[in-house]
């Protein structure tokens, strides 16, 4: 078991006091880290008391440890998940050989290139959410929305603790960049396009926790699998905070769906009550599925190929031997293209390119699963209205699709008529103006805004009318 030092300036069990070298600099890091979080995350709420859970150790239940602390008082810390003795690589030509400690000098711009990717989304996010405190639908969502943002926090560390250990100057000029880019911004834009997006209210957030969190989920467990066995526990680690951010998404729009429902239900329009009608869900569910398809890269990909080659990135559940061939060799994935002449038509990609599809097929599978679940809540109450997931196909910026012309169900179809519908498949201006206008404050302890139904539970076994914020 490792050492977990709680009393460290930086909380870890990476035995950084054996290493001042690396400490000095993260510590030299650590004050520009704050500055960035006072200047871009969460505005307001600094003096007040929030019910966190804070990562305390890797053990079982030693990353749950909650109580009301002060944000700026948060322990952002470094934690990886146990090793495991006697460990091999799982997959791609190096299967069967040890992990490594170090990165192999000929993956070093590779690696890199993937944790600069990683480590850039987590800042990019609580940037896009720094003002949705204001208009909290209550104390217990207020205290999911900050618990995220902390969290996203911490795997910022999570991967500039790499850069600065594993990629000397390099890695710390990475660090910094780290806090400079920002999202949105025209001239130093966060690397992700999704991540630039802005997230203005809470139907975009649950969207984006929903739909772009759960891609950080498969990348982090592509990841996990990696040969360099450092980033494989720390992505690990990654995952258990990651569950959370899924679990607010998922609850968030089921209870948005679920109020209107019951609206729908006594007959009462929900845009007469400051509620958020069905179409307009559906329409940001289109937008935030295929931005977040996106994030994928391209289906057909040598970059894919060659991380899943050299070891450094896996298949999702690689290690839990579901693939017959941890070599990947010699198969095909199958899809669909546009050929000549504007129809689609069957193509076969070798298997070690169409890494990036495999993952994007199994986070698809996920969000049809999730989207399932809202729909039940509908049927249970007697409703024959259901929210669709978008084809992989609409709406594509990037890989086989991008730029082209599919509707809803993955039809080509002509541009004309693409251009046309498109607006009313993604939310208009007076869809966004009509849910800012649904987004009002409530902090009595207890009470939710109208367009949301209160959780089924509380945090950590806490009643839901906890008073999860004390305000100062
Ligand atoms: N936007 O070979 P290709 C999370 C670039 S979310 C802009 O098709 P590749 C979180 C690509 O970089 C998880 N550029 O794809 C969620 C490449 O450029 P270079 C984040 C894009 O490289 C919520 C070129 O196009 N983690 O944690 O296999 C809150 C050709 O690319 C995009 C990761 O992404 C795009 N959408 O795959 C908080 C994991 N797509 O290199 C946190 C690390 C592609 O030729 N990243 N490009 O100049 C990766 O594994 C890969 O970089 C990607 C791209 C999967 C993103
Ligand atoms: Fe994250
Ligand atoms: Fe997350």
């Amino acid at each position: 078991m490792s050492h977990v030092d709680l009393s460290a300036r930086i909380p870890n069990n990476v035995n950084l006091d054996e290493d001042p070298v690396l400490r000095r600099a993260l510590e030299h890091w650590q004050p520009k880290y704050l500055e960035w979080w006072r200047d871009m995350g969460p505005s307001d709420f600094r003096e007040d008391d929030i019910y966190l859970r804070t990562a305390v150790g890797v053990g079982k239940g030693g990353w749950a440890n909650f109580g009301h602390v002060k944000m700026p008082d948060y322990r952002w810390g470094i934690f990886l998940a146990e090793p495991e003795p006697n460990k091999t690589i799982g997959f791609g030509d190096v299967a069967g050989e040890p992990v490594w400690q170090v990165v192999p000098g000929e993956l070093r711009n590779r690696a890199r290139r993937l944790v600069v990717t990683q480590g850039d989304t987590e800042p990019a996010s609580v940037e896009q959410q720094r003002l949705l405190g204001h208009t909290a639908p209550s104390l217990y969502d207020l205290r999911n929305l900050l618990q995220v943002n902390v969290e996203e926090g911490r795997h910022l560390w999570a991967m500039v603790y790499f850069l600065h250990k594993f990629f000397g100057k390099d890695g710390r000029d990475e660090a910094e960049d780290m806090l400079r880019r920002r999202s949105g911004d025209a001239d130093n834009p966060r690397i992700l396009q999704a991540f630039n997006k802005p997230v203005d209210d809470w139907l975009a957030f649950f969207c984006f926790t929903t739909f772009t969190d759960r891609d950080g989920k498969y990348q982090l467990a592509a990841l996990a699998e990696s040969g360099f066995d450092p980033l494989a526990r720390t992505t690990q680690f990654m995952l258990t905070e990651e569950a959370h951010h899924l679990s607010v998404g998922e609850n968030g729009i089921g209870r948005t769906v679920q109020r209107t429902g019951e609206l729908m239900k006594e007959g009462v329009d929900p845009r007469k009550v400051g509620a958020i009608p069905l179409d307009i869900i559906q329409r940001y569910v289109n937008e935030w599925a295929s931005a977040s398809y996106d994030l994928f890269g391209g289906e057909d990909s040598s970059n894919a190929a060659e991380a899943f080659a050299s070891g450094l990135k896996g298949r999702y559940r690689e290690g839990d031997g579901i693939y017959k061939d941890p070599k990947a060799l010699d198969q095909i994935y199958e899809t669909q293209t546009v050929a000549e002449g504007g129809r689609l038509s069957r193509t076969e990609i070798p298997l070690r390119r169409a890494m990036n599809a495999l993952l994007l097929d199994a986070y698809f599978a996920d969000i049809t699963r999730i989207v399932a679940r809202w729909n039940k809540t509908l049927s249970d109450m007697g409703l024959e209205a259901s929210i669709r997931v978008p084809s992989l196909r609409f709406n594509r910026q990037i890989g086989l699709y991008g730029g082209m012309s599919f509707d809803l169900e993955g039809n080509l179809i002509p541009r004309e008529e693409f251009e046309r519908k498109l607006p009313g498949w993604l939310p208009s201006q007076a869809d966004y103006d009509y849910v800012a206008s649904c987004m009002v404050k409530v902090h009595e302890r207890g009470k939710f805004a109208n367009w949301i139904a209160p959780p089924h539970q509380g945090i950590n076994s806490q009643p839901v009318d906890f008073e999860y914020v004390k305000f100062h």
